[in-house]
């Protein structure tokens, strides 16, 4: 078994914090997507979507999308369970995930993109209005978590789960378009502090 990564980009990081959780520890084998190596046929081979990234199992199969990766090492190894347990913990914490992912990284991502000299590799043509755009939509889910986490230890409650995870990864991936956690959301920065001291971080 091995994972395919990039270490330096921020999906990859979800899997490895993951993965470090769990205690689970498993083979890395690096590309460089800002050299293309992603679009190399070996690679689109085990993921079509051309994204890292990929879980690859002992038998060939390869499994990606992060969140897909993370659900099988929840399956083979439920301890800790990192997507809760129970049906409402269940659903809470997969509605915060998404809100990490889908509201938080992917607008991350997105200025990224179509911004920063860097995602010129990745996003031809950069549209660096569309990029600008999504700053603000980042800095809005920022307060949205700050709202929660005046009330809350963790992102979905009083457990820490993958929701964690997807957003600390997303803040930290902000720093690189220079959008730092604003000085008033006093709960994110305290959330911040206390994910980023967990060894997982490291990973
Ligand atoms: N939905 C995918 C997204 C993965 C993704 O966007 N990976 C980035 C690195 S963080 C990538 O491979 N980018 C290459 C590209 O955009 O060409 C997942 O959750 O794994």
């Amino acid at each position: 078994m091995k994972i395919i990564e990039t270490k330096s980009a921020p999906n990859p990081r979800r899997v490895r914090m993951f993965l470090a959780e769990k205690g689970i520890a498993v083979a890395y084998e690096e590309i460089d997507i800002m050299k293309g190596q992603h679009r190399e046929a070996a690679f689109t081979k085990a993921n079509p979507m051309q994204r890292v990234p990929v879980l690859v199992l002992d038998d060939g199969t390869a499994i990606s999308e992060t969140v897909a990766i993370c659900r099988y090492f929840e399956e083979t190894k439920p301890e800790p369970a990192l997507f809760g347990t129970g049906a409402l913990e269940r659903a809470t914490i997969e509605m915060w995930n998404r809100r990490m992912e889908l509201g938080l990284l992917m607008h991350v991502a997105a200025a990224f993109r179509h911004t920063h000299p860097g995602g010129a590799a990745l996003e031809v043509p950069q549209f660096k209005e569309f990029g600008e755009a999504n700053k603000p939509r980042a800095l809005e889910v920022m307060k949205v978590m700050d709202q929660q986490l005046a009330a809350t230890k963790f992102i979905a409650g009083d457990t820490f789960s993958i929701a964690d995870i997807t957003g600390v990864i997303a803040v930290d991936f902000a720093r690189v378009i220079k959008l730092r956690i604003p000085e008033e959301l006093k709960h994110l920065a305290r959330w911040h502090a206390e994910i980023s001291a967990r060894p997982s971080a490291k990973a």
